[in-house]
């Protein structure tokens, strides 16, 4: 995909094009107050513009006018995130990710500041100051692990049996998504709903990605950190340079105040969900991110968002948690840049300081984190069982461990016993809850939670495939290949011991774009090993083409091996189950061109699962 800028775009703003296509938009740019303070939290991320399409007239419910009329367009601003970190640090860290979008509407500015997982950590905005102390660095030295908190967290959320929901959605693959354009985005609280006839509906937000809900898995992330730190924030840039606008769908869940009083939870305590199987999610519209800013000082760093920011037809329920956030992000804009740049947060003039109390229902912990852990397909629960143990084998203090673990035995006994077993411990007695005879949960599985329900439509359509290249390959059928994948919207590199060119068997050249020295397997989402005997034993004889193989291979993506290339498989290991696996694709050059179709609906699954239970070299 290009990564060239387009001036053309710049026409019409007061941006100045310097040479080396830098943009001069912010007259202060480069002077003294060219710095404001980061974020305290979500302060890594990558705005990019477009617009909100509604899908039809939506005034039954609301008046909000970006749901008006048919085909209505609402300009909107989008802020994806990392959750916990600094700036500066690796994209890829386990992290809740911010999905904050800005709607210019008619009536003003409508702010939907929500995350990729539609829970939180706490019941009460009170608690949010020890949240953040614990989730960054530590007080004395800090150091913090980057993928995740030190002791200090697991001390608190192992101490807060409400965190548990949300500990199962950060210890997922949610937590290290594949590409900010492939999360789901969630408006977490219960919101309000009124028409023009002053009647009003609860109601949840939903972004559902076109592109598919996505995830690495841990020790591929671990190593992109390193390969490539601004991993997401460059995936998210280049796909809108090259005219590949990521798109959402905006689905609404919607019931009445009487439905949610006869729910088993409280709607208005975040560490709930409301599961699609009570209530469906109706697509109200779309959003198309098809513009990336000019300047990142001023689109992305002075941007700011506020829960108070509504329009009317949309109103807040009174959350103990959202009446917090409607101080905090006002009293954090005037911190970060009133003094900068003259901004006056909007005051929060609506707020009575009106205190809800929580009702019963807020005492019951462990009955959705338990559903979440339960609609997960075996390999989902591997994966959070594994990140429980990586993250507990780096807490110093063995009783925050034992607490952990018996928190986590009331989610299931199962993971409780799977995640000791890794730390050489026993399965202590369960927590006592707080509550021991909840109202029973109606949905008890939830197919929807795990990411096999969403593959998203886009099939294969900006992933990025690898193709190996040495001296010697076969031409034709690497010609084919690379044919039927851009003519999928697939963006295919040619990878070589180094970058240039390598003459082929026939004598055609074919130009490496990529090194496999400096861009290992672990930034494709699949490989093409060719034929072509020289080639492959030249292949062969590279620690980096046999390491690139592997991780291709370990981490579960698909792989098409031409003619002798099949060898280059044997000798990573993969001999026992080449002709089993799913994600293995196997054909003689002369069938290539056969092949393509399979393999890239192969790509577009993403990820093969029978891998993981068989690689010779997880
Ligand atoms: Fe928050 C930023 C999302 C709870 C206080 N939050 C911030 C951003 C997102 C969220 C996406 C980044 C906005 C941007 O890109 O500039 N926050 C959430 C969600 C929450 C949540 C989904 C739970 C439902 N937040 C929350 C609470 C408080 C805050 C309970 C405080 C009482 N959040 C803040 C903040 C931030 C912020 C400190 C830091 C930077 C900023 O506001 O501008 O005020």
């Amino acid at each position: 995909m290009a990564t060239k800028r387009n001036p053309a775009r710049l026409s019409g703003t007061s941006a100045t094009v310097l040479p080396f296509g830098r943009v001069r938009v912010d007259p202060s740019d480069h002077s003294d107050h060219k710095r404001i303070p980061e974020r305290i939290l979500h302060a890594p991320g990558s705005v990019a513009h477009g617009y909100f399409e509604a899908y039809d007239a939506f005034a039954q419910y609301t008046r909000a006018v970006p749901f008006a009329e048919k085909g209505k367009r609402t300009p909107v601003s989008a802020r994806f995130t990392k959750g916990a970190s600094e700036r500066g640090l690796k994209d890829m860290a386990r992290d809740a990710r911010g999905f904050a979008v800005k709607f210019r509407t008619d009536e003003g500015n409508w702010d939907l500041v929500g995350n990729n997982m539609p829970v939180f950590f706490i019941q009460d905005a009170m608690k949010f100051p020890d949240l953040v102390y614990d989730l960054k660095p530590a007080p004395h030295h800090g150091i913090s692990r980057a993928e995740s908190p030190h002791d200090t967290f697991w001390d608190f959320v192992s101490l807060m049996p409400e965190s548990t929901h949300m500990l199962m959605w950060v210890m997922s693959d949610r937590a290290i998504p594949r590409s900010y354009r492939m999360m789901q985005g969630f408006g977490v609280h219960t919101f309000r709903l009124i028409n023009e006839q002053g009647e009003s509906v609860f109601c949840k937000f939903h972004w559902k990605p076109l592109q598919g809900t996505h995830s690495l898995v841990w020790d591929e992330a671990v190593k992109i950190a390193d390969a490539d730190p601004d991993f997401h924030r460059r995936d998210l840039w280049e796909a809108i340079e090259s005219g590949e606008f990521p798109e959402w769908e905006l689905g609404l869940q919607i019931f009445t105040e009487e439905q949610a009083q006869g729910f088993s939870f409280d709607v208005l305590d975040l560490t709930k969900i409301v599961p699609e199987e009570l209530v469906p999610i109706t697509p109200v519209g779309r959003m198309v991110l098809n513009r990336n800013p000019d300047h990142f000082f001023a689109e992305t760093e002075q941007v700011a968002f506020c829960k108070s920011h509504m329009v009317p037809g949309i109103d807040f329920c009174h959350h103990p948690l959202l009446t917090g956030r409607r101080h905090s992000y006002a009293d954090t804009q005037i911190a970060r840049i009133a003094g900068k740049a003259g901004v006056e947060p909007f005051p929060d003039t609506n707020d009575q300081d009106r205190v809800c109390g929580k009702s019963e229902k807020f005492a019951e912990h462990y009955a959705q984190a338990a559903l979440f852990y339960n609609s997960q397909s075996a390999v989902e629960k591997a994966h959070i069982a594994a990140a429980f143990r990586l993250e507990l084998r780096g807490v110093g203090v063995p009783a925050i461990r034992e607490r952990m673990l018996s928190s986590l035995v009331n989610v299931s006994r199962e993971l409780a016993a799977d995640v000791a077993s890794g730390l050489g411990m026993q399965v202590p007695d369960a927590m006592p809850k707080a509550i021991t005879d909840p109202e029973p949960a109606e949905v008890t599985v939830s197919p929807a939670l795990s990411l096999k329900a969403l593959p998203g439509q886009r099939g294969v359509r900006t992933r990025q495939i690898a193709v190996l290249v040495e001296q010697g390959v076969h031409h034709a059928p690497l010609a084919s290949i690379h044919r039927a994948l851009t003519d999928a919207g697939a963006v295919v590199h040619f990878v070589g011991s180094r970058v240039g060119v390598f003459v082929a068997s026939s004598g055609e050249e074919i130009e490496a774009d990529r090194s496999m020295e400096s861009s290992p397997g672990v930034l494709f989402d699949a490989l093409v090993v060719p034929d072509g005997s020289d080639a492959v034993q030249a292949l062969a004889g590279n620690g980096h083409a046999m390491a690139f193989i592997k991780d291709i291979f370990r981490h579960c993506k698909t792989i098409l091996a031409l003619g002798a290339g099949r060898e280059l498989l044997k000798m990573a290991g993969m001999g026992p189950v080449m002709n089993e696996d799913d994600g293995i694709l196997l054909a003689e050059s002369a069938n290539a061109a056969e092949v393509a179709p399979a393999f890239i609906t192969a790509v577009s699954g993403h990820r093969h699962s029978y891998h993981e239970s068989t690689s010779p070299t997880k």
